[in-house]
């Protein structure tokens, strides 16, 4: 991987990636190759949602009388069909289904579980702003290769993600993922003309404290005092300090994060008292937050609930819900620090 440079393929790259691994299958690389192929149909798909006016907006009949599908439920439909046949999975998780999804008794199995939110940032869909698929790989437990699969083998702690990363389809499409363990995380951006993800960003490594602070304002008032501290520390932070930082939120949690990743900075979704019913926040553990921490940490990040490291929570079910607080390491460790009571500001 080290004469890698921009024009690397990401199959070149996985591949890579393999040869260094003295115990890989190949398994894993089919995996992650065909995730790319669902991503390069959901992109294309995504750049003709800019096109609903004269098509037919989304959920409506379009002029050949067809039901126009909505993009999320597409974008669902694409990942569990293409990875589903490839033989390397036992089961998938998705944000858009309740419970764990089944491999069709058709196709072979595999040791991998894929959980994954097809597509992030809905409430940005049809107005052109940045969104994107978030994914986290992990394996399922040694035993009984035959057993049917369990929620509880499903449930593991973020920390054992074999691999983890993104899609954002914006004014680019661009892949960044990672395999832990030192590997590094890396970006891919798709070019059209030639229908491939090239190597654009190697190694990514994100500031240790950053300029930005991204968290939707106005829930300030369902916030504890705490976490209205915290965000007040960011707008008014002194200059010696980095500061005062500027707001920036998307509502796209990928496109928040991804953006915050390259500049540095913090994104939060804190605990709050909106909905009596989440009062965890509204991310979820197992397909937003674990797969993008996994990432963080590897780019010399960190992501925490405000009380420890997200890759350590023991998840409970399949869409359990956290606060988030991720991005610039020293950012969210103070974060934590005031979340958990341990330093007052
Ligand atoms: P959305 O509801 O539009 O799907 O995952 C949920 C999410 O978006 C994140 O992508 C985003 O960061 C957040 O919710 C936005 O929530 P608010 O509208 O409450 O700020």
């Amino acid at each position: 991987m080290k004469d890698e440079g921009v024009g690397t393929t990401i199959t070149q790259h996985i591949l890579s990636q393999q040869r260094e691994n003295p115990h890989a299958t190949g398994a894993f690389t089919t995996l992650l190759n065909e995730l790319v192929v669902a991503a390069k149909v959901i992109s294309r798909e995504v750049n003709k949602a800019g096109l609903v006016d004269i098509l037919g907006a989304t959920g409506t009949i379009n002029v050949q009388d067809e039901q126009v599908q909505k993009l999320d439920l597409f974008a669902n439909q694409v990942i569990i069909q293409r990875m589903q046949h490839i033989g390397e999975l036992c089961c998938m998780g998705s944000e858009e289904d309740p419970d764990l999804i089944e491999i069709s008794s058709q196709y072979p199995r595999g040791d991998y579980i894929l959980l994954f939110d097809p597509l992030d940032g809905s409430s940005n869909i049809d107005v052109n702003v940045s969104i994107g698929t978030i994914f986290g790989i992990y394996k399922r437990p040694p035993g009984d290769k035959n057993r049917e699969i369990l929620l509880n083998d499903v449930l593991q702690l973020g920390i054992k993600q074999m691999a983890a990363g993104y899609f954002i389809y914006g004014s680019s499409t661009i892949m960044v993922y990672t395999t832990g363990a030192g590997t590094g995380v890396h970006g891919f951006t798709l070019f059209p003309s030639v229908g491939e993800f090239l190597l654009s960003h190697k190694d990514i490594k994100t500031p240790e404290r950053g300029k930005i602070y991204s968290v939707n304002e106005g829930n300030y008032q369902y916030w504890d005092t705490k976490t209205r501290a915290l965000i007040d520390h960011f707008k008014t932070r002194d200059a010696k300090a980095g500061g005062p930082c500027s707001s920036r939120y998307v509502g796209s949690l990928v496109a928040d994060f991804h953006r915050n990743l390259l500049k540095g900075g913090i994104f939060m979704y804190p605990a709050d008292k909106k909905d009596p019913k989440k009062p965890s926040g509204k991310l979820r553990l197992m397909v937003e937050a674990n797969p993008l921490a996994m990432v963080a940490r590897e780019a010399g990040g960190y992501a925490s609930n405000g009380h420890g490291p997200i890759l350590d929570i023991d998840p409970g079910a399949l869409h359990q819900r956290t606060p988030l607080y991720i991005g610039s390491k020293k950012d969210v460790e103070l974060a934590e620090a005031v979340i958990s009571g341990k330093k007052k500001l």
